[in-house]
């Protein structure tokens, strides 16, 4: 076996394996981040809605100035710095709606900066087999 025949088979091999590659690294992408911005005196979207058990992370671009970002029920508080994208992080075993607000006091609107967020129940789903 030569070595240009032996380079055609890695090349080769190289370029079946691409796709696997592609596809892992698809697999480990953040699927479930969700995009959101706060401006005065809003969260965009304001409701969120999720699975129970879901891992979930918000990307929270304050665009106007700093804000911050604290949900009810699951100990989140976040500062959001003015035109960086912060990632909070943190996984929906409750079920339910919870709250979350603006924590860090932005203006005259501030107390009105609030958004929800909705768990769906796990399993929440019609059964096919009543
Ligand atoms: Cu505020």
């Amino acid at each position: 076996m030569n070595s240009r025949f032996r380079s055609g088979i890695a090349a080769g091999v190289f370029l079946l394996a691409a796709p696997a590659i592609l596809f892992a690294a698809q697999q480990n992408a953040p699927a479930n981040t969700i995009e959101v911005t706060a401006k005065k005196y809003e969260f965009n979207p304001s409701t969120i809605t999720v699975r129970q058990g879901d891992h979930v992370k918000l990307a929270i671009t304050a665009t106007d100035r700093d804000h911050g970002f604290k949900l009810d029920g699951y100990n989140v508080e976040q500062r959001l710095p003015k035109g960086v994208p912060t990632t909070v992080e943190f996984t929906a075993d409750k079920p339910g709606t919870f709250a979350f607000r603006c924590s860090v006091v932005c203006g005259l609107g501030h107390g009105k900066m609030k958004g929800k967020l909705v768990v769906e129940p796990a399993g929440a789903a019609p059964s096919p087999n009543p």
